[in-house]
């Protein structure tokens, strides 16, 4: 299995980034993803390569022309390549767990990285680009967001996570967040682990762990809360 990357960017040299190391970079050079980086200038127009030009309508700033952004995807995109494009930008749908699952199942995805104001609309249109956000704040190109994107997806790809049964009871997989995690030393400049944690009851630990994620989620998380709420519809949650 070779999960593909390609990366369309006017700054191929932040990629591989954090990639490159740890758990990604070493799946990377067992050769369980690959990444391919094109610089969008490669595409620009006349003698200055440009890829950008005044908004119409007025406004600040430029926007990445479609012939340019066309010439890129078609030449990247071979006949028959299935993959979905995406387009890193603050107007799209946020990236949730379930897209990174689904993006791992495939067989890799083409990042569309804009700077400036952003892309002509009509190419993404006839290209069906998927837009995505990584959330509610602004960065100031989409490279950082397609490094999370890629990130939150190669480390579901199989065998690259180290240890195999975290990724059923991390963070979103059930609607919650994570319970809290302690270990040694158990009293630590005075404050003491929950004694249960030290109890051996794996039955009381279980449970004392999901009122945790249960708690923490309601008090930081009033969103995922409410889903998770209306979802399970109990009414021994705390505080529904
Ligand atoms: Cl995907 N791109 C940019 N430029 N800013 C963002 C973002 C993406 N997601 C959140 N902020």
């Amino acid at each position: 299995m070779n999960w593909r990357a390609t990366v369309l960017t006017l700054f191929p040299e932040m990629f591989p980034g954090p990639l490159g190391l740890s758990l990604a970079g070493r799946a990377r050079e067992r050769g369980d993803w690959s990444l391919q980086t094109h610089n969008l200038r490669e595409y620009g127009l006349g003698r200055h390569r440009a890829v950008d030009d005044t908004p119409f309508g007025g406004g600040a700033g430029l926007v990445m022309r479609p012939d340019v952004v066309d010439a890129a995807l078609s030449g990247v995109l071979g006949a028959g390549d299935v993959r979905p494009v995406i387009y890193l930008t603050p107007r799209g749908r946020r990236l949730t767990q379930a897209d990174a699952r689904r993006y791992a199942a495939g067989d890799g995805v083409v990042l569309l990285c804009g700077r400036y104001e952003g892309i002509d609309e009509r190419v993404l249109e006839a290209h069906g680009v998927e837009q995505v956000s990584i959330g509610d704040y602004v960065l100031s190109g989409g490279e950082p967001a397609a490094l999370v994107l890629l990130d939150s997806v190669v480390r579901l790809l199989p065998g690259v996570m180290g240890s195999e049964r975290s990724g059923l009871e991390e963070s979103f997989s059930d609607g919650l967040l994570e319970y809290p995690h302690f270990t040694k030393p158990a009293d630590w400049q005075g404050r003491a682990v929950p004694e249960i944690l030290l109890s051996g009851n794996h039955a009381a630990i279980a449970a004392w762990r999901r009122a945790s994620a249960e708690t923490d989620t309601r008090a930081r998380r009033p969103d995922l809360w409410a889903a998770y709420a209306s979802r399970t519809s109990n009414n021994a949650l705390p505080g529904t």
